[in-house]
């Protein structure tokens, strides 16, 4: 159906005889084209909102990059602000809730996310897909529930996410109630995101590495197990970012992936993910070495993942300031590499 479905034979469990690749934040600052369309926008919340321009973007990367798969351009917070809670963007720094969770009785007011407060993410899909015209398939996504959790109960970023904990060990049982509400949410919005096309779903637990084996167990996986248990119609990766401690009770879980962030060696964690198709997990920050040392590193990379179904992508997204061009000379290495 597709004319490069890689991705898709990859997910299946296949080890491809090429290798393919997709980059988190592959659609964003890194190309002058995004940032050209960027300007088009007001704000960062106004530019998801045009379906025309994220799908725009969404495109970008295929036609420049290579990649072998889109991944639709949002973010993640689209399902907190769906939920209730509206966030701005400042600039080069992060997001900011003007109300966020400081009760149960905030909990008790917040909505399920439902189509119609995210319809915008819906065309964009719909938008893209036409454009694509079946070249590769679509990822779409959401933010896993603790890292959602994290950001509704913080209010903003941050490096320790020590108010998002406090609730856990606090307020247990509240915790419990808001986690389940964002599980529904996420599930109504994946399952909007497959029927307007996305072949493909990621969840990002980019805040797993805040917690622990206890917590992760307790607050983390019953919700991530719903999750896959529900969306059955395309396979589903999960990145749970730094969460080494997490991965026998991920093994346990039905996705059909596991992205890997860089701090995870493959000889380790082949053994404990078997039947996993595994992704990454590249440093973002060797695309800022010389093209000899990419080249060394990346081809280490893919002769350690050789053995098993694999997806080349990096260990966490793309840094604005990265040299398109080293982004260019990375995928050709692993479009090249022979299995
Ligand atoms: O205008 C800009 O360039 C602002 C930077 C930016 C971009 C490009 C933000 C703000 N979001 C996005 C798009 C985005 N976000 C995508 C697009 C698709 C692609 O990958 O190409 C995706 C998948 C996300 C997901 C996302 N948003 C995550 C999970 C992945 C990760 O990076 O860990 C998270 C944590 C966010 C929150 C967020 N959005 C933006 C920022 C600066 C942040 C991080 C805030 C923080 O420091 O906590």
């Amino acid at each position: 159906m597709y004319k490069n479905n890689l991705i898709l034979q990859a997910l299946k469990g296949d080890i491809t005889s090429q290798i393919p690749v997709w980059l988190m934040r592959q659609a964003g600052r890194v190309l002058p084209e995004y940032r050209q369309t960027r300007k088009k926008a007001k704000n960062f919340i106004e530019f998801v909102k045009t379906p025309q321009l994220a799908a725009e973007v969404t495109l970008q990367p295929v036609d420049i990059l290579n990649v072998d798969a889109a991944i639709i351009f949002s973010d993640i917070l689209v399902v907190p602000e769906a939920m209730g809670l509206p966030y701005s963007m400042a600039e080069e720094k992060g997001p900011i809730f003007q109300n966020f969770i400081r009760s149960a009785s905030d909990i008790q007011n917040l909505k399920i996310a439902h189509t119609d407060q995210y319809s915008y993410v819906i065309e964009a899909i719909q938008l893209t897909k036409k454009h694509l015209n079946n070249r590769v398939p679509l990822i779409g996504f959401s933010g896993a529930p603790w890292t959602l959790f994290a950001y509704m109960t913080e209010g903003k970023g941050s490096k320790t996410f020590s108010t998002a904990k406090k609730w856990l060990y606090s307020n247990p049982s509240e915790s419990h109630q808001l986690l389940q509400k964002i599980t529904l949410s996420i599930i109504n919005y994946l399952k909007d995101q497959i029927k307007a096309g996305a072949d493909v779903i990621q969840i990002f637990d980019s805040w797993a590495g805040v917690l622990n084996k206890s917590l992760y167990q307790q607050f983390c996986i019953p919700y991530l197990k719903q999750i896959c248990n529900e969306i059955k119609e395309v396979p589903i990766i999960l990145f749970p970012k730094d969460g080494f401690f997490a991965l026998q009770d991920i093994q346990q879980l039905n996705y059909n992936a596991v992205s890997l962030d860089w701090t995870i060696e493959p000889e380790w964690v082949i053994p404990l993910l078997p039947n996993k198709t595994l992704q990454g997990n590249a440093d973002p920050c060797l695309l800022y070495a010389n093209e000899k040392t990419i080249e060394q590193e990346t081809i280490k990379m893919l002769n350690k993942f050789s053995s098993v179904p694999y997806i080349a992508n990096l260990g966490h997204g793309l840094y604005p300031d990265i040299d398109k061009e080293k982004v260019r000379f990375f995928i050709d290495i692993i479009h090249n590499f022979k299995r």
